[in-house]
């Protein structure tokens, strides 16, 4: 008999009992990317990504040194941000970094209590509890300072019916593209330097009540050329998972030491994103424009039956349609994932996505590690940096 198996979103229950209670987080708000020209940056994840207007602020509406897009799918909101004049210090992270991310917000109950629990533990502040009002409500938010220039935004939204946050206002726009089937975001990847991963581990740990639920070594994680090491760190009820993967030493460059060089220090490496229908996705995204890695030698789909050992007849899609959209897979106790990486959404080798459709798995997709750093690293060699 076939085990009825489907799409899962893991982090409706608790992953562990304990400390994190003092942070108790409802999920991922927004994502804001601050960008040299945010206009184009929304066209792009409307026609690429299926995203659709939600909100905007810009002098129209008062906001006389930013400009913001609000772009939505189903749960996932992104926040494309430009400064307007030279004095916004925005320009200083661009300037350094590229376009990137800038703040993952996280939505919670009581942003004065997240603020005080986290800076009380040793976060850096990046922004004093504020409340925000306009005629649809009442918003409070307050920031800590994670690794390198990001930040976390506690958002704490009191019944607000207002367009995303107060200063926005609702963006109806004609051009509307189809959704590609992107769901909420599954986890967000930071990239820190040399030695510095279990200083974040411990971070995540003792600021903001995470544990470490997985954990792969450089001997795990490398390819002929190139290692890394990754801790993922999950909060109590596994809604937000934060793997940070730091370089380990090999015969090349790593892509985590050519992200580090080109995004001019740590940030956000990769954002996962969840769909129930990765076929559908992939090939949506793919007409499209959007750009993936090459896809994975014919050896990596002859291997599959035996990566997946008992879960190999759950498998639901059809091998050859998963090979011809170069869509990956793996296994582990629990179930099967299938998963895919764009090319870095810039041209700083920096930032990407990731798809992913988990089939009970909750892992990353270790067994595809090897076939996925290879092709990272054709890439790399490519650009000349490996
Ligand atoms: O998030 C993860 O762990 C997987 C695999 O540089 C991965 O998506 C790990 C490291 C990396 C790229 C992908
Ligand atoms: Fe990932």
């Amino acid at each position: 008999m076939m085990k009825d198996i489907k799409p899962v979103n893991y982090g409706l229950e608790k992953i562990f009992e304990g400390a994190q209670d003092f942070l108790p987080l409802l999920g991922t708000d927004y994502v804001e990317f601050y960008v040299g020209n945010a206009k184009q940056a929304a066209h792009f994840y409307k026609t690429a990504f299926g995203f659709q207007s939600y909100a905007y602020r810009g002098l129209e509406t008062g906001s006389k040194d930013e400009v913001s897009y609000v772009l939505k799918q189903d749960k996932i909101r992104l926040v494309l941000t430009t400064p307007l004049n030279s004095k916004s210090p925005i320009n200083d992270h661009i300037v350094k970094h590229g376009d990137g991310v800038k703040v993952i917000a996280l939505w919670v109950e009581d942003a004065r209590k997240a603020y005080e629990e986290t800076t009380s533990r040793g976060a850096k502040s990046y922004m004093e509890p504020v409340v925000e009002e306009d005629e649809y409500g009442e918003v409070v938010r307050a920031g800590i300072y994670t690794y390198g220039e990001t930040v976390h935004i506690f958002v704490e939204r009191k019944n607000y019916n207002g367009a995303f946050l107060p200063g926005f206002q609702e963006w109806k726009s004609d051009y509307n593209p189809e959704p590609a089937g992107l769901k909420y975001i599954d986890h967000m990847v930071g990239n820190v330097g040399w030695g510095e991963m279990n200083t974040w581990v411990k971070w995540y740990e003792d600021v903001m009540g995470f544990e470490n639920f997985l954990s792969f070594d450089d001997k795990q994680i490398h390819t002929e050329y190139s290692a890394l090491m990754s801790k993922v760190m999950s909060n109590g009820n596994g809604r937000i998972k934060f793997p940070i993967n730091e370089p380990a030493e090999g015969k090349k460059k790593s892509q985590i030491e050519e992200y580090l060089d080109f995004y001019e220090g740590s940030g956000v490496q990769h954002i996962a994103v969840a769909t129930d229908d990765i076929i559908a996705t992939v090939s949506s995204l793919r007409a499209r424009g959007v750009e993936f890695l090459s896809t994975p030698p014919e050896e990596y789909y002859k291997a599959v039956p035996e990566r997946l050992e008992e879960h190999s007849h759950e498998l639901r899609e059809d091998i050859e349609k998963l090979k011809s959209l170069g869509i990956m897979i793996d296994a582990d106790e629990e179930g099967y994932l299938l998963q895919i990486f764009t090319k870095p959404v810039e041209d700083r080798p920096t930032l990407f996505f990731e798809i992913i459709q988990r089939m009970g798995a909750r892992g990353f997709g270790a067994g595809n590690f090897k076939a996925l750093f290879e092709s990272i690293e054709r890439e790399q060699a490519n650009r000349g940096t490996l």
